[in-house]
């Protein structure tokens, strides 16, 4: 018994990975999307429409449905569904369930979806994407100001969970009085497979504005502030290695084994420290979207005094940090348009015409307003760009992304981390990748890995159940692909260009 299954809840999709722990290898990959293959759900990027732009909601009922037609393409491509032995999961961050009573086994004579909506108190579930809560999180930051994010790991956030909660308390009490449960949308799914309901991991936990990081329990005066009787309305919170519970019955009729034990799940970014093998000391990850994230294993429990970072639960023990830069490939492809140049132009010819440092040229890349530090869009430069080549521009916005990361993640400790793994679409740029290592004077590490989130509940399914030790998991599953060492003669240069960065932020204000 070898193979386990890591199952990835997306904003797009619901996605598998399996792995086989004898092997060493991933062996089976599949997906469900749901803007082609559940277009009943009017959700083609993941939400439903809204007339408030703010608002972010998706149906739960998309959820289970996709995992209903997830495993019938398992059983259809005739993997071997006897053979898993365990399942975990990943689940997009801070969205919540709201469950008028308990979630009891399924009748394999109905469909998930079909079922779900008569123990749902509301129809909707809030999304990570949806920002309707300033309201909210003025009120909890006025009532525990520096608290909340000391003690939770994050500042009262839009998007987190407790804001979420408390906006339908607020503003639907009848239909908050008959929620039972409120679930996050990994530990419903995690339920779902159960056939029970199910606990929150750590993990996943602390995107809520409501667990208390030092002591790893619902902090009582967050919970009793954010909404009445919340405290009686959310599942038990527990370390990322727990089984949650045995496989439904219900999911037999796909070939799957009752019974195999559920390791509770995770959020996608926790899922994916693991799945890009990050999950130690000392390494950190770069994800370069459209928006940067930069997340790492902590080797303490710190908060970033400017309250642009969380700290969330690492699944491999102790903690983990993650930052969103929202001008990522964002601002990359907007002064590639500006220019007029190609991506070989941006990727090669740019940094081959210029040099590390470019005659001290910075710029503050906010094309659209950034989080980190949170500040309205409008990009500042401390020189003239009609003084400096297309080359000169492209490598100055480069340098000055890999300087806002390693300032904005020094609140973890400066030169802590010795090693990064890099993902995402700008990882493929060599330069891009000797940038980071220069400035971080830290190895670059690419990795082969597509669906890091699925990899990463797979790896946790193989170490919660089986015992196998992260590290044994990672060599097998997680090896470097490139790795680009950091240039010790450039250490000065990037030190003393990363005070004058810091100025030009100043600056700006
Ligand atoms: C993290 C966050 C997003 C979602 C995406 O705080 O909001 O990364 O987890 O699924």
């Amino acid at each position: 018994m070898s193979y386990y299954l890591g199952l990835d809840s997306s904003t797009q999709g619901l996605k598998a990975e399996v792995i086989d722990t004898v092997a060493g290898k991933v062996v089976g990959s599949f997906a469900v999307n749901f803007k082609n293959d559940l277009p009943e759900y009017q959700s083609p990027s993941g939400y439903l429409p809204n007339d408030d732009e703010l608002v972010r909601q998706a149906d739960p009922r998309m959820w289970v449905a996709a995992m209903d037609m997830l495993f019938d393409r398992m059983k259809k491509a005739d993997f071997p569904m006897e053979k898993i032995a365990g399942i975990s999961g990943s689940g997009q961050q801070h969205g919540s369930v709201y469950l008028s009573a308990p979630i009891t086994d399924w009748d394999p004579a109905k469909k998930l979806a079909d079922q779900l909506p008569a123990i749902l108190s509301r129809p909707v579930a809030p999304i990570w994407m949806d920002k309707s809560t300033g309201l909210e999180c003025a009120w909890l930051t006025e009532k525990f100001g520096n608290r909340m994010r000391t003690d939770s790991g994050s500042p009262a956030i839009e998007r987190f969970t407790g804001p979420q909660i408390r906006k339908f308390a607020v503003n639907e009490p009848e239909a908050w009085a008959k929620t039972k449960t409120v679930h996050l949308v990994s530990s419903f799914l995690c339920s779902v497979l159960c056939g029970r309901d199910c606990a929150i991991d750590y993990g996943d936990g602390a995107g809520m504005n409501l667990l208390n990081l030092h002591k790893l329990v619902w902090d009582p005066e967050f919970v009793a502030a954010t909404a009445p009787d919340l405290m009686s309305k959310l599942p038990p919170v527990k370390p990322s290695q727990t089984i949650a519970g045995k496989l439904s019955a219900y999911f037999t009729q796909y070939g799957l084994k009752a019974g195999i034990p559920v390791v509770v799940w995770s959020g996608d970014n926790p899922c994916s420290l693991i799945g890009v093998g990050g999950g130690s000391v000392g390494t950190a990850v770069i994800s370069l979207g459209t928006s940067d994230t930069f997340f790492a294993t902590m080797e303490e429990f710190v908060t970033d005094p400017d309250g642009c970072g969380h700290v969330f639960g690492n699944p491999a023990g102790g903690f983990m940090s993650l930052i969103c830069f929202t001008n990522g490939s964002f601002a990359r492809e907007h002064l590639r348009d500006e220019l007029g140049v190609d991506w070989h132009f941006f990727d090669v010819t740019a940094c081959a015409e210029t040099k590390p440092g470019n005659g001290g040229r910075l710029m503050l890349p906010y094309y659209e307003a950034e989080n980190t530090p949170a500040v309205p869009a409008g990009v500042v430069r401390n020189f003239d760009p009609a003084t400096a080549s297309k080359a000169e521009q492209i490598r100055c916005l480069l340098e000055s992304q890999a300087l806002t990361m390693r300032r904005h993640s020094a609140w973890q400790g400066g030169g802590i981390f010795k090693r990064i793994r890099v993902t995402g679409g700008a990882s493929k740029s060599a330069t891009f990748r000797q940038i980071l290592a220069d400035v971080f004077q830290a190895k670059i590490e690419t990795v082969s890995i597509a669906n890091s989130a699925s990899l990463g509940a797979a790896i946790r399914a193989a170490n919660g159940i089986e015992g196998t030790p992260f590290d044994d998991l990672y060599a097998q599953f997680c090896s470097a692909a490139s790795v680009i060492e950091p240039n010790p003669a450039n250490r000065g240069l990037y030190d003393s260009m990363l005070t004058d960065y810091a100025s030009l932020e100043y600056s700006r204000g």
